[in-house]
């Protein structure tokens, strides 16, 4: 995968939570200039083994060539909370998108981990990962690669930028082992 976010942010762990993970005016924002639209979202529910999930589905407006202007899909988030309560979450995303080509192939996993670092300072991490369904063919591999990575960095280091104490952005991605 790839580690597209990891800094630290003047905020307590418990409210980049809130800013992430539920409808704030913060996440209604940053995904209104993405153009991403239709959003509906399901509230957090207790599996009753210690997670919750929630369902969100949309529509991304995408600015690749290649592709169609638009797509929907599906997010299912799955939250682990820290045994401390409320000084760490850690979020595991898998975003289905519906309508580009090769779709039946692949998604994407992002994974949040929101991790107290002082009273009012948290540190968040974001790795991404793409994943197969059914092994697609060289070369259309290297296709949806390139294409997922660079729509995922822009995202991602937008989101590292726009956050409310408007300190720094996203550190540069790197390979991860
Ligand atoms: C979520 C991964 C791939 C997709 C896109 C597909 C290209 C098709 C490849 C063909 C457009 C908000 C992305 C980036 C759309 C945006 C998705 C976002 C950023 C040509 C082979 C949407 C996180 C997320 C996950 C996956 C991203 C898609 O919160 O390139």
């Amino acid at each position: 995968g790839r580690l597209y976010i990891n800094r630290v942010y003047q905020i307590s762990a418990e409210r980049m939570f809130q800013l992430l993970f539920t409808q704030s005016h913060f996440f209604v924002n940053f995904l209104g200039s993405r153009k991403v639209f239709d959003l509906e979202c399901t509230p957090w529910q207790s599996d009753g083994n210690g997670k919750q999930t929630r369902t969100l589905t949309y529509t991304i407006t995408i600015n690749n060539p290649l592709v169609g202007k638009f797509t929907t899909a599906t997010e299912k988030q799955v939250l682990y909370k820290g045994n401390q309560g409320g000084l760490s979450y850690s979020v595991e995303a898998e975003v289905l998108t519906h309508d580009v080509p090769y779709h039946d192939y692949f998604y994407t996993v992002n994974k949040y981990s929101i991790v107290r670092t002082a009273q009012d300072k948290c540190r968040l991490r974001v790795c991404t990962d793409v994943r197969y369904k059914k092994q697609p063919w060289g070369l259309v591999k290297t296709f949806i690669e390139r294409n997922s990575w660079s729509g995922l960095e822009d995202y991602f280091k937008q989101m590292g930028h726009l956050h409310p104490g408007g300190i720094g952005g996203a550190d540069q991605p790197h390979k991860e082992k």
